[in-house]
């Protein structure tokens, strides 16, 4: 699926727009990259010459370019630089799958399958043990809902204060074979989680973004990819979870690898991208689990990069309601209605997706991430830059990278 969203017609970017040119200099840069990526894994560039001439030409392009302001330049050069490492150790993991599948059973191979396919694979708590768990985490979710009369513009959102819980989730997880099936589909062992509790009801304005002109997010609001690509997550309700009380969805994928590739790692360094620019060029950041899109300035900015690059991972916020990408996304949407005890768990790198949007009610859920086992961790030179840009990062992006 192609996600163009038309930004010279959106109310709040449309003002901030210099060129609508649909072709650019970036045309098609993103071919480029991918194939020299490509070409290097291949074995065919062991000196890695095209690809350090992909990106002297990327370079060159912004350094050319009017449109961008130059305070800005050094932000978009970074983001392109860091979307080109995080793709190639994409397709080489991309190369590499099905490794897992080996000796997993024939459960493991099936979930594995199905993440891939789908994006997701749900399992089911039985009633018993999610009662239990709801009543070893009620004293949360009460101090929750007290807070709500105070209306926070946040996530609503706790770590549990009684372990016992997790210990229940984490043998709940091992029984079921969660922990299986993560591993045969990474290709490397997964045995721990780690949760929150996250209320999510109608008055809930975190989300917003165009309050300050008085614009409503649109109907696929929040539609995203998580950043994070080995640390997969999972909702748990802990409360049952109609179409009004915001369930856990998934846009189809056309294709199982739909999304390895450089276009969908630059919208997200991107996004990194212009919050580090708001945040060191003009001191404005955000807190919590808010966009970054809120402040005026952040939209100035990304809108004048050139229409090929206009691209973020957080997209679904920004599809104008009666568009046919709009019609289409909500058309190819699967929301994952059900019980207490529902838990799908989703490979949200690569699926489009989206949750917690309450109109009625309240959804209590817990929201888990697996991290990968020790000694697969990534080399301490890259840990440490995952580190330190979850330290910087000031938006909601904390919330949907662990
Ligand atoms: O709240 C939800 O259902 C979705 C949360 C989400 O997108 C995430 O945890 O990555
Ligand atoms: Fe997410």
């Amino acid at each position: 699926m192609r996600l163009e969203v038309d930004y010279a017609q959106h109310p709040a970017f449309a003002p901030f727009v210099k060129s609508t040119a649909s072709a650019d200099p970036f045309t098609g840069i993103f071919d480029v990259i991918d194939a020299a990526i490509a070409t290097r894994i291949d074995g065919n560039d062991c000196q890695g010459v095209v690809l350090a001439e992909a990106r002297a030409n990327i370079r060159r392009l912004i350094d050319e370019e009017p449109d961008i302001e130059s305070t800005f330049k050094p932000f978009v050069a970074a983001a392109f630089d860091r979307a080109v490492d995080r793709c190639a150790d994409e397709e080489a993991r991309r190369r590499g799958w099905g490794r897992g599948l080996a000796g997993a059973s024939g459960e493991a191979r099936r979930r594995a399958e199905q993440i891939l396919e789908e994006g997701y694979t749900a399992y089911r708590m039985p009633p018993e043990t999610i009662r239990e768990v709801r009543e070893l985490l009620m004293p949360d979710i009460e101090r929750l809902r007290r807070g709500l009369v105070e209306v926070p513009d946040e996530v609503i959102i706790t770590p549990p204060s009684n372990p016992v819980a997790r210990d229940i989730v984490k043998e709940f997880c091992e029984q079921a074979g969660v922990f299986e099936a993560l591993s045969a589909y990474y290709g490397h062992p997964y045995r721990d989680l780690g949760f929150a509790i996250h209320l999510s009801y109608s008055k809930d304005t975190w989300f917003r973004q165009f309050d300050d002109i008085g614009l409503e997010m649109p109907q696929t609001a929040q539609m995203h990819f998580d950043l994070s690509f080995e640390h997969p997550k999972a909702m748990l309700y802990l409360n049952d979870v109609s179409e009004k009380q915001g369930p856990f969805s998934v846009v189809q994928k056309t294709e199982p690898w739909e999304w390895f590739g450089s276009e969908l790692a630059f919208r997200k360094e991107i996004l990194y991208g212009v919050a580090y620019f708001t945040a060191e060029i003009h001191g404005q950041t955000m807190t919590g689990n808010r966009s970054v899109l809120r402040i005026p300035e952040a939209r100035r900015i990304f809108v004048s990069l050139p229409c090929s690059l206009r691209r973020l991972s957080h997209a679904g916020d920004h599809i104008l309601d009666g568009t046919d990408l709009s019609r289409q996304l909500l058309r190819a949407e699967t929301r994952l209605v059900g019980e207490a005890g529902l838990m799908p768990i989703f490979a949200g790198s690569h699926v489009f997706h989206r949750g917690g949007l309450v109109t009625e009610g309240e959804r209590w859920a817990l929201q888990i991430v697996f991290p990968p086992s020790a000694p697969e961790s990534p080399p301490p030179s890259i840990a440490r830059r995952i580190a330190r840009r979850l330290r910087r990062i000031p938006s909601r992006l904390t919330k949907l990278i662990p």
